[in-house]
């Protein structure tokens, strides 16, 4: 590289100012992050607009995406070659738009595949029948096309599409596929009336994202064996593919719909001033609204992850900015101690050796660092006078299943291989057979000599009825009897599950569906879910 283009690269990162260079090594430092913010976030969010990434368009009247290869300025004035769902539509082109719904609309469209590898969109969270759930079954080769064509039958909820093809979701997703796809109902109304909120300018979409990229500013995705076991992590955390992001905010109630749509990496987030966190309200998870607002501090969201948070800026004083930030906390990289005992291998205890050090590629930010993620501005602006509603929306009932629970247990083979009972992905085989119209207990149990899996289950939404041997950073977070924490109050279609730790769902196999249907559960760090922490299981109608 030449040094030209090195400055330019430099200069994209501490953005269009260039404010400094020397945020780059800061970034690659944990105790810098924190305490240097300030000044450096001098790129304004990419909020969804008219046109372009993220626009929003009511999903009925998609006809049709073409995933695409394109050009893009991931970094400012940068251009990287970027992967894309685009949709023409009354002259404008949307990138990754966010698809809007309500409950019972129809989605009819045709993906044209126009990557130079097959390809398939997952419908995460959905519930379909086995061809529109969009799985490896049904992927689609270069040059050819799919049409999709289901009713949204699920609650309102910040839903979201993504590549699922067999062995490379992790280079697609981390080349750029990923929309949202955000169902509305009454509820949801209600509430946006409420608060006075309006998608894009006071509703914000947050798409969390850790990318690397080359000397001259391009996307890379280059992961050695050790990184493909571990999962990617990059060297920037992109918001809204921006890189340390900005955005201006009054003094009144945000919505943030947050999604955690990093290939393997984890947060806890916050929001702080300075030193002091903020209060904030989650209102819903991956299915939806909850039933109450839950006052909290801080979260933990895992890759696939879905957050609803409501931010209320009249809490914030002076004119210093507040930062979303990811906290400090122990990544449980422990793949390597003993299983019986718990102890890390006897090197690792004499050497004292850093727990986010371990496995991250060279540049890349530490699993489990305190970063900032966004600064937000408070400027001054006119009164506002809304409150939250104590009363959001009702949940279905939790039933959970009598009798004795189906065990899956998260491990590894201890050659770089991660599991689940054992059993990898075989696109032919369905290990789990479940009967259509009954509902199951699944105790998810993930080994000590293990990391944290977020576990997504396909098909069905799930309640989370218990968790057990959580970790202290996780279990000081429980609210509620049986270890349970505010996001788990709601239905969810992806649960973190940290090593030692059992997680206790209830799941209700019923759908409309006739014959009998192949769904995936797996691990959303999509490295893992790659190299084989994927099992199809079959509802036998
Ligand atoms: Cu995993």
């Amino acid at each position: 590289m030449n040094s030209t283009t090195r400055r330019k690269f430099l200069a994209a990162l501490a953005g269009a100012g260039a404010a400094g260079l020397s945020g780059l090594s800061g970034w690659r430092n944990p105790a810098f992050a924190a305490a240097d913010s300030a000044g450096r976030f001098t790129n304004r969010l990419r909020l969804p607009g008219a046109s372009g990434l993220y626009a929003p368009v009511a999903a009925k009247d998609v006809k049709q995406i073409t995933v695409s290869e394109l050009d893009f300025e991931v970094l400012p004035r940068l251009s990287s070659p970027f992967w894309a769902y685009v949709t023409d539509i009354g002259g404008r082109r949307l990138l990754n738009p966010t698809l809007l719904a309500r409950p019972g609309d129809q989605i009819k469209l045709r993906m044209v595949n126009r990557l130079k590898q097959p390809t398939v969109i997952h419908w995460h969270g959905l519930t379909n029948d086995e061809r529109n759930d969009g799985i490896g079954m049904y992927q689609v080769e270069p040059g050819k096309s799919f049409d999709y064509a289901f009713t949204v039958r699920d609650r309102a909820a910040n839903y979201w599409y993504h590549p699922h093809p067999h062995d490379i979701a992790g280079e697609q997703a981390y080349k750029g596929l990923a929309g949202l796809l955000i169902v509305k109902d009454d509820d949801e109304e209600k509430l946006a009336r409420a608060l006075d909120l309006v998608l894009g300018a006071t509703d914000i979409p947050l798409v969390i994202q850790d990318r690397s990229f080359n000397f001259e500013g391009k996307l890379e995705y280059k992961l050695s064996r050790e990184q493909m076991f571990m999962g990617f992590l990059g060297e920037e955390i992109l918001v809204n593919l921006t890189a340390r992001p900005y955005f201006d905010a009054a003094r009144r109630i945000y919505r943030f719909r947050i999604l955690n749509g990093s290939n393997a990496r984890s947060y806890r987030l916050a929001f702080a001033q300075g030193n002091r966190l903020l209060d904030f309200h989650l209102i819903g998870s991956d299915g939806g609204l909850l039933e109450q607002p839950q006052k909290v501090r801080e979260t933990f969201i895992g890759a696939a992850q879905r957050l609803d948070v409501l931010l209320d800026l009249r809490e914030a004083s002076g004119s210093e900015p507040v930062f979303l930030k990811s906290l400090d906390f122990d990544p449980m990289h422990n793949e390597s101690v003993d299983e019986k005992t718990g102890k890390p291998p006897a090197v690792a205890a004499q050497g004292g050796a850093d727990p986010h050090a371990a496995h991250a590629a060279p540049g890349a930010i530490a699993d489990g660092t305190e970063m900032p993620l966004l600064q937000i501005n408070v400027k001054s602006s006119p009164e506002y006078k809304r409150e939250i509603p104590p009363q959001l929306s009702r949940l279905p009932s939790l039933a959970a299943a009598a009798g004795e629970p189906r065990r899956l247990t998260l491990g590894h083979d201890g050659k770089g291989k991660w599991n689940i009972n054992g059993w990898r992905f075989n696109m032919h085989e369905t290990p789990v057979t479940v009967q259509r119209g009954t509902r199951e207990t699944w105790l998810l149990q993930n080994n000590r000599a293990s990391m944290p899996h977020p576990i997504h289950i396909h098909g069905f939404q799930f309640r989370v009825i218990e968790r057990r041997d959580s970790p202290a950073q996780v279990k000081a977070l429980a609210t509620r009897q049986n270890g349970l924490l505010p996001q788990d109050f709601g239905l969810l279609d992806t649960v973190l599950v940290w090593p030692g730790e059992s997680v206790r769902i209830a799941l209700d196999f019923s759908h409309p569906f006739s014959g009998d249907q192949t769904y995936m559960f797996h691990c959303h760090n999509l490295e893992h879910e790659d190299t084989g922490m994927m099992i199809g299981y079959k509802v036998k109608a």
